[in-house]
């Protein structure tokens, strides 16, 4: 049951806020059909991450990987958005150039909701990159990409334009994530476990480089290792949750 003395709470602070930045994880898109990694069936289930999300499992078996990827792309085609997703496009239309979406996620539900401005830390499924002449291009995940897709330009093998483990995030990105984590004076951390980093190190950011610094709400079904960092952690469907807090600022989802 979602306390809602903290949906309330909540929404003062977005009410208060002169800046609202936002991270979202998988759990974001749960709702809407898309297995998150950790939990169990989820999409690490079955797979060594070490095999399908690194370059080396890349350079090893790239039709492997590109079986995970395909797989994602297929599931994706009858995925929608989710109130949660929609929640944040219509707090984004509110707030304008105060507000800033940051997602782990690399599915485009956020995009498809109707969200503008979104910084997707971790790539897209929905984009390839060559891997000897870096041509990036659209890939509809309407578009059968085939085994092992090939450049157009050079023929050379594509890969999922996605950033892989120990891989660097794409700096102008990251950079402008965490500056929109630094500003943030209201910082929303939704449906994510917060292990994986750098990304997780936005809460702290947000929370540490001004004084004072953000206040952190958090939304998850359960505690998360950044639950003690956070002003109000709201157990919840995200989905449920965030057209709740919306609700509160006169905004209907
Ligand atoms: C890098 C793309 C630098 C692939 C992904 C410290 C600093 C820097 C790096 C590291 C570090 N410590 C360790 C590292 C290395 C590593 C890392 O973080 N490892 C972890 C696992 C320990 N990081 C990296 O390698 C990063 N690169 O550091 O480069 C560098 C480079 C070269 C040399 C030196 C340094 C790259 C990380 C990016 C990896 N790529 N994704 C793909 O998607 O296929 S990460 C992957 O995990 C996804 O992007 C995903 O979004 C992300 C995080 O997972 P979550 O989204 O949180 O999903 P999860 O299932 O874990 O949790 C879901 C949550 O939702 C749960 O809490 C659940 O309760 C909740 N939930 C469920 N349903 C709902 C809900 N909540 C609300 N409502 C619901 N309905
Ligand atoms: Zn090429």
């Amino acid at each position: 049951m979602v306390d809602f003395s903290l949906v309330k709470e909540a929404a003062a602070i977005l009410e208060s806020a002169v800046n609202v930045a936002v991270l979202t994880g998988a759990g974001v898109s749960a709702e809407s059909g898309v297995p998150t990694f950790r939990a169990s069936e989820g999409l690490w289930e079955g797979h060594r991450v070490e095999d399908v999300a690194t370059p080396t499992g890349f350079q090893r078996d790239p039709e492997l990987v590109w079986r995970f990827y395909n797989e994602r792309r297929q599931n994706l085609r009858s995925v929608v958005p989710n109130p949660g997703h929609v929640a944040l496009a219509k707090l984004e239309e509110k707030l304008g150039d105060n507000f800033t979406l940051i997602t782990q996620n690399i599915d485009g539900l956020h995009q498809k909701a109707g969200s503008k401005n979104v910084l997707e830390i971790h790539g897209s499924i929905r984009k390839t990159l060559c891997t000897h002449c870096g041509l990036i291009a659209h890939a509809p995940i309407e578009m059968d990409l085939g085994d092992l897709p090939r450049c157009l330009d050079c023929s050379h093998l594509l890969r999922p334009k996605i950033v892989w483990f120990h891989e660097m995030l794409p700096i102008d990105i990251w950079e402008t994530a965490q500056f929109a984590a630094s500003e943030a004076t209201a910082f929303l951390v939704v449906g994510t476990s917060a292990v994986v980093f750098p990304a997780a190190s936005l809460i702290p950011i947000a929370k540490m480089t001004r004084s004072p610094g953000a206040r952190i709400i958090e939304i998850n079904l359960a505690a998360t290792e950044v639950s003690s960092m956070c002003d109000i952690s709201i157990l919840g469907p995200s989905g449920v949750v965030l057209p709740l807090i919306l609700k509160e600022l006169g905004i209907e989802v």
